[in-house]
């Protein structure tokens, strides 16, 4: 995807200020640390539009990044541990869901599992919540520059056990692998 315009629409945690525009869009889910941000940055081609860190909770609120002046990607907080509160993580826990549940323009979701580990019960929800609302899912098995080769099929079947069959892909922020394929899939839901 040849990006020409590129501008950070709105940032925010509640959906009355979410874009009116009648733009579709694809967001990127998954638990806290698990490289949302990262893909997003690879995606986009640049190094830290959407901020990162080592620490989990570093994504506050929903970011709606404008594209081409055609579709938004949509980076969210992440569930699971975060270095914040309870009640800011279960603040966190509704927007996601309500987004999920309710957003007319959310055309699909990029679901991150870290491909170094079993998916979490919570990922596991995540995927149930996603796949019940209907939405389009493609997960990404992240930080496969992390695990060797022979680790890749455990990987693909555990994840594969919950995905309903959503395609999946390995990705690395890395290396950039698997890019191509996120951004196949993306063009075709917007
Ligand atoms: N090796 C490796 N590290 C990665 C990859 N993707 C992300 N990371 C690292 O993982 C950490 C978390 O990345 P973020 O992109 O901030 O994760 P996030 O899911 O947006 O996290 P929150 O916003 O806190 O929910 C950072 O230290 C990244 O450098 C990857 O593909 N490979
Ligand atoms: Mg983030």
């Amino acid at each position: 995807m040849k990006i020409r315009k590129l501008d950070i629409a709105c940032k925010t945690l509640d959906p009355a200020r979410f874009p009116r525009s009648p733009w579709a869009e694809v967001a990127v889910s998954g638990r806290s640390n698990v490289g949302k941000s990262s893909l997003l940055n690879t995606l986009l081609g640049r190094k830290n539009i959407a901020r990162i860190s080592k620490d989990p909770g570093k994504t506050r609120s929903v970011n709606f990044f404008a594209v081409n002046d055609r579709f938004y990607l949509v980076d969210l907080p992440g569930y699971g541990y975060a270095k914040v509160s309870a009640e800011l993580r279960g603040k966190w826990l509704d927007v996601i869901e309500g987004y999920v549940r309710a957003r007319e323009a959310l055309a699909g979701v990029v679901q991150l599992v870290d491909a170094r580990h079993p998916p979490s019960k919570d990922d596991e929800a995540m995927i149930g919540l996603l796949l019940g609302a209907g939405r389009p899912v493609c997960v990404a098995l992240t930080k496969a520059d992390k695990i060797p080769r022979s680790g890749r099929t455990r990987a693909l079947r555990d994840v594969e056990r919950i995905a309903g069959g959503s395609p999946v892909v390995f990705f690395s922020a890395r290396t950039g692998e698997g890019a191509k394929e996120i951004w196949k899939w993306i063009e075709e839901r917007v």
